[in-house]
């Protein structure tokens, strides 16, 4: 691990200690003195990387407070710390509903239930998953009686859609869509109760939090909630806001999901949480989805009708896994467009909460335009479950660096990052500390299935020695090959991606009919290319094909690395000569030079390939050639005519992408691997630096660069093995 998450690392965790009260964490040090719902989950999760009784612990504080019919309190009050929040147990009064816990102090409301996928979690982390079990069949039938409370409560329909009848019950207070049903409600401040905020006496800008004018309208539902003793059937009667949210809903979708996993791994029938998780799934991808948009939005049950306003929360199936391909694909443009601060656009922190190019998205308020981690971090494991690995990688680029940056703040300025909120936010901290671990999970050393291979593979392949040979005239295979590569790419690379379909591709004619071309390489004189341009996206396009090639015919499961020395062994005859992976790039397009593991030059002396070098090297082959593994730049196809422009445009992706972290306040630049192997092709580290500060794309970011170019120290990535598929 880089030593910078490393010392970060440890920052996230004093947080964490500090803000433990003994028996569960505190959001923050003192805006937030007490224990908050989902909160909760998120610290849980973090925590769970190196602890396991502590989260078991804040888990099972929480649901302590649960209400008997099963509703999981917002905030569970600490008794000792009161009188610094607004509003608390005195204005709540909870003790008018029969269902209240007695003994302990909650809120009214309750909020997105992430417990169970916080609880699957502690066990998935946990050094001994079996001594977790107990705690596993302690809180399953509790977790079983939140969701159906929600289901039964909260489903008038029984649509599979549950409500929410306060924005504080989103998690997401002030955002821009709860305005148009919070706009109905006339405050009359005669009749609203009396109140003093408390959140504007902790130091923080009152311009960063939410309105007075939003805070009458949160204390008059909670007033209407308390005058009907919570009881549900006569808040339904009256009440103005009830909203179906794509984002509560997902999070239970997806919190269903882990339900069922949970019950698999206690005994327990699964039977229940499956066929909500269905319903919940199938009623966000027909209701929520607002086709001429192409985004998910919240839906007013009292108005009933979609409320079209945009928001982060709209991304959010993705992460239950409630949306079709189709829908997918629309999200993803959106998310890539400048609403949400497109891809390598190179001017903001993704994802801002609210849509930039509304009128009223604002950089610093609260939830009405900057970024939260928490949201973030759902949305990047949404993102790689539709297979969008290119962009969850860049996501969790932002949400890295910004506590890193700026300090693990509450949000932050999705402009230019500034943290805002409180200090030493727990979920921040927590989450930080989840996705470092995610960052260097690849890390893990790899197990039989190696060892199988390797005695399997004893010595080199050569994949096109097929029977087969094509039938075309020899002076037509290198424009014939490189049509059928072509053809691969259209149908089984996704270029956004990064991805390869290996599976749809193993037995396709295309494939077939490119094997057969490749067994035609046995008679190809590579003499025959005519000028740079040709050569060079003849040998970068057969590198990527061999890597694919290979990676099919030894069914590489995971990762190439399952095959020892796979660039070196898997080979192409090319008329009288053999060509490894390793021989075409370090050979042909590196100019013959020396690879970094290896104490010889892979041509020698009175080597006939000499003749086929390319030189001078062009150093951004490396954002072109793709090794078959995440780390490696999006694979693609490369045109003779225009292949000048296509590894611009490849250097420029990579540069601005997940693989390149420039971070000022440190005085560091985080570096893809892929720049300290070939540090020589772009003419040693001051290259390097002038390769970066030419394709960068931010001008902050490339301003520091040029001030500091004499004292950055660079930082170098790890390189993620695993299979691009
Ligand atoms: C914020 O909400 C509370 C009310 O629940 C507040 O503003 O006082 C939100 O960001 C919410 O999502 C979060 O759980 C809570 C504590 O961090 O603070």
């Amino acid at each position: 691990m880089s030593r910078i998450f490393a010392d970060y690392m440890a920052r996230a965790r004093n947080i964490l200690e500090s803000n433990w009260t003994g028996s569960s964490t505190k959001p923050a040090p003192s805006l937030y003195p007490h224990q908050w719902n989902w909160d909760s989950g998120f610290i849980a999760i973090g925590r769970s990387h190196y602890d396991t009784a502590r989260p078991i612990q804040e888990i099972e504080t929480l649901f302590e407070a649960q209400w008997s019919n099963g509703m999981l309190p917002q905030i569970v009050f600490n008794p000792k710390e009161l009188g610094h929040y607004f509003p608390e147990p005195d204005f709540w009064q909870t003790e008018r509903c029969p269902y209240a816990p007695s003994g302990k102090l909650t809120s009214g409301i309750t909020m997105p239930p992430v417990q169970a996928i916080a609880v699957e979690k502690i066990y998935q982390n946990a050094s001994r998953p079996r001594a977790v079990r107990p705690f596993l069949e302690r809180i399953y039938p509790r977790l079983l009686e939140l969701h159906a409370y929600l289901y039964r409560e909260r489903d008038p329909h029984q649509e599979g859609l549950v409500y929410i009848r306060h924005p504080w019950e989103s998690g997401i207070d002030n955002s821009p869509t709860w305005d148009v049903p919070l706009k109905k409600i006339a405050i009359d401040k005669e009749s609203l109760p009396k109140y003093t905020r408390r959140d504007l006496e902790h130091g923080v800008d009152p311009t960063v939090r939410p309105s007075d004018d939003e805070y009458d309208r949160y204390v008059f539902l909670v007033d209407l909630f308390r005058r009907v003793d919570y009881d549900e059937f006569r808040i339904r009667e009256s009440c103005p806001f009830l909203v179906q949210d794509p984002l509560f809903n997902s999070i239970l979708c997806r919190a269903n999901e882990s339900l069922v996993r949970i019950a698999e791994i206690i005994g327990e029938p699964p039977e229940a949480p499956h066929s909500w998780a269905k319903k919940t799934a199938e009623a966000i991808q027909r209701k929520l989805w607002h086709e001429e948009h192409g985004m998910f939005d919240a839906h007013d049950l009292v108005a009933e009708k979609l409320i079209e306003v945009h928001t982060a929360a709209g991304f959010l199936p993705l992460y239950a896994g409630a949306v079709k391909p189709k829908q997918a694909d629309r999200l993803y443009d959106r998310l890539n467009s400048a609403s949400f601060c497109a891809l390598h656009q190179g001017n903001c922190f993704t994802i801002p909460n609210y849509d930039t190019q509304m009128e009223g998205f604002d950089r610093s308020n609260y939830w009405r335009g900057p970024i939260w981690i928490n949201i973030t971090w759902m949305l990047t494991h949404g993102l790689r479950r539709y297979g969008y690995t290119v962009k969850a990688d860049s996501l969790q680029k932002d949400l890295l660096q910004l506590p890193i940056r700026f300090g693990f703040h509450e949000y932050f300025d999705s402009l230019d990052g500034t943290g805002y909120g409180s200090e030493d936010f727990s979920w921040t901290a927590a989450l930080f500390i989840d996705l470092v671990h995610e960052f260097y999970e690849s890390e893990k050393p790899r197990g039989t299935f190696a060892r199988r291979i390797k005695a399997l593979l004893t010595g080199d392949t050569i994949l096109n020695d097929g029977r087969e040979m094509p039938d075309i005239n020899p002076d037509r295979l290198a424009a014939e090959l490189m049509y059928s590569i072509r053809r691969l790419r259209d149908k089984f690379y996704d270029t956004h991606r990064g991805m390869v379909d290996y599976e749809g591709l193993k037995d396709s004619p295309e494939f077939q009919g490119y094997r057969i071309l490749a067994n035609g390489l046995r008679e190809f004189r590579p003499s025959c290319l005519m000028g740079r341009k040709a050569k060079l996206a003849f040998w970068t396009n057969l590198y990527n094909t061999i890597v694919v090639d290979a990676v099919v015919m030894l069914g590489v499961k995971e990762s190439v690395k399952e095959v020892p020395e796979f660039f070196r062994k898997v080979k192409y005859a090319i008329g009288p000569h053999l060509f490894s992976a390793d021989d075409i790039e370090h050979g042909i397009l590196r100019g013959n030079v020396r690879p970094w593991f290896y104490p010889f030059r892979l041509f020698g002396p009175r080597d006939p390939r000499r003749a086929m070098i390319l030189t001078p090297v062009d150093p951004r082959i490396h954002f072109a050639l793709v090794c078959g593994s995440r780390s490696c730049a999006p694979i693609d196809y490369y045109d003779e005519e225009r292949i000048y422009d296509e590894l611009g445009a490849a250097a420029k992706s990579f540069v601005n992408s997940s693989e390149v972290l420039v971070l000022p306040e440190e005085g560091k630049v985080l570096l893809s691997e892929i720049f300290r192997w070939y540090e020589r092709d772009f003419g040693g580290k001051g290259g390097v630096l002038d390769f970066i500060f030419d394709y960068l794309v931010d001008e902050k970011e490339r301003r520091f660069i040029r001030e500091n170019s004499a004292n950055l120290r660079f930082e170098y990535l790890h390189y993620d093995w695993n299979l691009n598929r």
